[in-house]
């Protein structure tokens, strides 16, 4: 595997949901593979949950991880092409990127969208910037429009967690103070559609995920009839996506409280189970009554970020041998 960005970067996706399994029984059986390599984890961004699975990750593999926080523990890199770099980034990443791939075998980036140039999020143009300059492999560890471990995570967590062959998943929008990307709810919904399940999404008006993400899944406007016997209830705020009226890109269009999943969402549910990436607004995305019962598979979710990153990182050091 080159690179982790998107579903069909992992191949069979049955396949992978097997080898998941044999990774999570016996993280310690490759400790050969990754014995003398090294992964940088590079982070424009704060992350409790990526930062340590990854590393966690890469030393069930026998590899050596290295973490760059940008900015804080490195100096600041400038990301656009042909600038006169007279503020405060004092380098580029044309050199930083192939300095950095000096120094490793794979290449991790967290680098979320700016949610100010849609044009400039969509076309990944940090991201490809280390494909272009690294000559590494690199996953996404969320950069501007998906974040691929975590729906991997989660395609884990519903293969594990589900009582009927093909459940039904409801991925729905819930308030939020500040902004946020739509890498979540974009690979979220690139890994349903692609998976062995019922997917709906549902979402104010203005908040359609962009058709490249979206593709074939049914929108339900309406929240309540969306969580309609749904076995997986999956909330993430995302700000505008822009899709039909590009310069409200990254807006945030409502705080309508009544979105918050709470007790009365989840009793129209089959029984589902909550799901949610983290960190999590309390009472703002969901309500503590419904994250505290038995149906919040929040902290499983996250404990499984350790099994996708092996996995992922397992097949690229397997493709480095070849
Ligand atoms: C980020 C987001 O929504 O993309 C990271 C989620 C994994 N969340 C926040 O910034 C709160
Ligand atoms: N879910 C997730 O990616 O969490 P972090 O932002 O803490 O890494």
């Amino acid at each position: 595997m080159r690179s982790f960005f998107h579903v069909s970067d992992i191949g069979d996706l049955k396949t992978a949901l097997e080898e998941a399994k044999q990774v999570k029984a016996t993280p310690f059986a490759w400790k050969k593979l990754g014995e003398n390599k090294t992964i940088m984890l590079v982070f424009f961004n704060s992350s409790l949950r990526t930062r340590l699975s990854s590393q966690k990750a890469a030393l069930n593999l026998g590899m050596n991880p290295i973490v760059l926080n940008i900015g804080q523990d490195s100096w600041k890199l400038e990301t656009e092409m042909g600038v006169i770099m007279d503020g405060d980034k004092s380098e580029h990443l044309k050199e930083a990127i192939p300095v950095m791939a000096s120094y490793c075998d794979i290449i991790g980036v967290r680098s979320f969208a700016g949610l100010c140039d849609r044009d400039f999020d969509y076309r990944e143009t940090v991201l490809q910037q280390f494909v272009d300059y690294s000559g590494k492999p690199v996953i996404s560890l969320e950069s501007a429009t998906v974040h691929p471990c975590q729906a991997l995570a989660d395609l884990i967590t519903i293969e594990e967690y589900k009582k009927k062959e093909r459940p039904k998943v409801v991925l729905s929008w819930a308030p939020h103070p500040k902004a946020l990307p739509q890498a979540v709810p974009n690979s979220f919904a690139e890994w349903m559609n692609a998976a062995d399940v019922e997917f709906v999404i549902t979402h104010p008006k203005g908040y359609e995920l962009a058709p490249e993400f979206a593709g074939k899944a049914r929108v339900e406007y309406d929240q309540m009839k969306a969580l309609e016997g749904a076995d997986f209830v999956y909330a993430k705020n995302w700000s505008c996506p822009g899709v039909s009226e590009p310069a409200k890109y990254g807006q945030i269009l409502s705080k309508d409280m009544a979105w918050t999943i709470d007790a009365k969402h989840m009793a129209v549910t089959d029984n589902a189970y909550f799901m949610h990436c983290l960190p999590v607004r309390r009472n703002m995305i969901v309500t503590d009554e419904v994250i505290d019962s038995p149906a919040s598979l929040v902290i499983p979710e996250a404990a499984n970020r350790v099994v996708s990153a092996q996995l992922v990182m397992k097949r690229m050091l397997e493709g480095l041998q070849a």
